[in-house]
């Protein structure tokens, strides 16, 4: 049987390292993230009978351009294509860690949350309804605590099940970014999808996204094959084509194209939350 690559992605000091320690039974440096150089931790891992490659990959925040983890994270996912992503979200923090997982979601990446510091999020009486948001994000979410291990078995079984490509387990799902944001994704996409060498290794949509986000990494990336290829003309159509998206998701939102994106990204969060019935902080007063 073959090793499945799993990449371990979250926020900084959301128990990825601990998660990683736990699955492998290595003793990576657990606290804060302070290198610095950009590195990732490998380690093999033996659970159902499956082998698994696990990567422990610096702590973000986004999967943009502004800082060398998130460029580090965003090339490793493009580049050593990993079978599965963990995504490891502080579950007693969760409008925050889920902006991240937004971000995946566009990437359409096979992936599983572990809903991590679960203990937490039970001390302070937060309230979730998980197959909820479960299934309005299409991927499995397992409540973890990696203080204990908790939970463990079932992410790895999980994580098994999305690798076998189990009906049910996860669907292929678009967030839907509402009418001007999601006219203009559509409206790069066009000229994305035609590419056979972009669309085979990128989701043309994240790349759209990225795009409307103005993320020069990205651009620099579609420019440079482009340039190799000797296709100025699509360059410049394509650049053209993001200008027009822009401007009209700045005319019809009134916000810049990329505060317009972060800004539908809070407003599926909250939607989805609301919807799985999502309450925190009842038990506050007790620790206060
Ligand atoms: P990373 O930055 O994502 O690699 O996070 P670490 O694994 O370094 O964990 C950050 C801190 O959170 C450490 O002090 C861990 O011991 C602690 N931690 C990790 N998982 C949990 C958990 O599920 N519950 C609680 N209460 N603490 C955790
Ligand atoms: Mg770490
Ligand atoms: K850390």
């Amino acid at each position: 049987r073959r090793t499945i690559h799993v990449a371990l992605v979250g926020n900084p000091n959301c128990g990825k390292t601990s998660l990683f320690n736990f699955a492998s039974g290595a003793h990576a440096h657990v606290g804060n993230y302070s290198g610095v150089t950009v590195d990732a931790a490998e380690a093999h891992a033996q659970m159902f009978g499956y082998e698994f490659l696990l990567t422990d990959l610096p702590g973000t925040y986004s999967l943009s351009c502004y800082s060398p983890e998130e460029l580090y994270v965003r090339k490793h996912l493009s580049e050593q294509m990993p079978d599965v992503v963990i995504n490891v979200v502080d579950a007693s923090n969760l409008e925050r860690n889920l902006y991240l997982t937004t971000q995946l979601v566009d990437m359409n990446v096979r992936m599983v949350c572990a809903l991590n510091m679960y203990d937490e999020f039970e001390r302070r009486g937060d309230k979730l309804d998980i197959p909820t948001l479960s299934s309005l994000f299409g991927m499995p979410m397992i409540p973890t605590s990696f203080k204990t291990g908790r939970g463990l078995k079932e992410l790895f079984r999980a994580v098994i099940q999305v690798y076998e490509g189990k009906q049910g387990t996860s669907r292929h799902l678009h967030i839907n970014y509402g009418h001007e944001i999601e006219q203009g994704i559509s409206h790069i996409q066009q000229y994305l999808k035609a590419d056979e060498h972009i669309r085979q290794r990128y989701s043309t949509r994240y790349l759209a996204i990225k795009l409307l986000e103005h993320d020069s990494d990205v651009l620099q990336y579609i420019g440079q094959h482009l340039a190799e290829e000797h296709r100025p003309e699509d360059r410049k159509q394509l650049l053209q084509a993001r200008d027009v998206a822009a401007a009209r998701v700045q005319e019809e939102t009134g916000s810049d194209s990329e505060t317009a994106i972060m800004d539908a990204k809070y407003g599926f969060i909250n939607g989805a939350l609301k919807e799985a019935g999502y309450v925190t902080g009842t038990k506050e007063d007790t620790y206060r």
